[in-house]
């Protein structure tokens, strides 16, 4: 049996189409289904339904052969124990800094002040601030970061933006590019070695299916 794990939503509608290059047609949709194990069109594969942060997890201890996850979120998790062989394209996005409409981030920056910055990427942010010498109060929140700023908790945030409507709608502006965001086909290593006679073929028709 080969397992992969995906979460509902842009993840899985976007991978949906790279799963029929491999032959693989999910029997039930997780939006209107409450079952978090699919079955799919070929007896040996199934899908589970995680969260999406917690899909490199499934992959890493092998409660999941393969797995579908953002950058991001991969990065947040570190990428202990996960091959990845393939960089899918899909749910693609920017990682960014973000302040109210009315802050100076350039002169804040320059002024060298502390900034406070609420985020759900810490160690992303971590990074990002350390490596342009910006000192930093990390505040980590779990969603809604775009509130922070407004309410008085933080003077930027870091969060993933596409259209920018969120920010917009919420008098914010970007001001910085942390990077781009796509998700990435990630393998338990194990599982590579031992189905690697089912495992391979997918790889090959995923990374054609991106390819084309
Ligand atoms: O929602 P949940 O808490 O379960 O988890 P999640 O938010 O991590 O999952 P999901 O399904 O929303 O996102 C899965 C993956 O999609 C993320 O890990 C990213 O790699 C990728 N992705 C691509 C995005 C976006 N685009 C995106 N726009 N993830 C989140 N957003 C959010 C963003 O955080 C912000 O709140 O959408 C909002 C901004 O969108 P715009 O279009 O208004 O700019
Ligand atoms: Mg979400």
């Amino acid at each position: 049996m080969i397992t992969i794990a995906l979460s509902k939503g842009r993840i899985f509608e976007e991978t949906v189409p790279l799963l029929a290059a491999a032959g693989i047609t999910p029997l039930e949709d997780p939006e209107s289904s409450r079952k978090l194990i699919l079955p799919t069109n070929r007896a040996d594969v199934r899908l589970i339904i995680v969260r999406a942060s917690d899909v490199p997890t499934y992959v890493q201890y092998g409660a999941a052969d393969l797995g579908v996850a953002g950058k991001d979120v991969l990065n947040e998790h570190g990428g202990t124990g996960l091959y990845q062989p393939l960089d899918l394209k899909i749910a693609c996005c920017r990682m960014m800094v973000a302040v109210r409409n009315d802050f100076d981030y350039d002169s804040a920056v320059r002024q060298g002040a502390r900034l406070r910055v609420a985020t759900k990427y810490v160690q992303t942010a971590r990074e990002h601030f350390a490596a342009k010498g910006v000192h930093v109060d990390l505040i980590k929140l779990y969603g809604s970061m775009e509130l922070a700023p407004l309410v008085g908790l933080s003077d930027a945030i870091v969060d993933l933006v596409s259209s920018g409507n969120t920010l917009k709608a919420n008098n914010l502006k970007a001001v910085e590019e942390v990077g781009q965001i796509s998700s990435r086909l990630v393998v338990n290593q194990a599982a590579l070695k031992l189905k690697r006679e089912a495992i391979q073929p997918m790889l090959d028709a995923f990374a054609q299916a991106v390819h084309k």
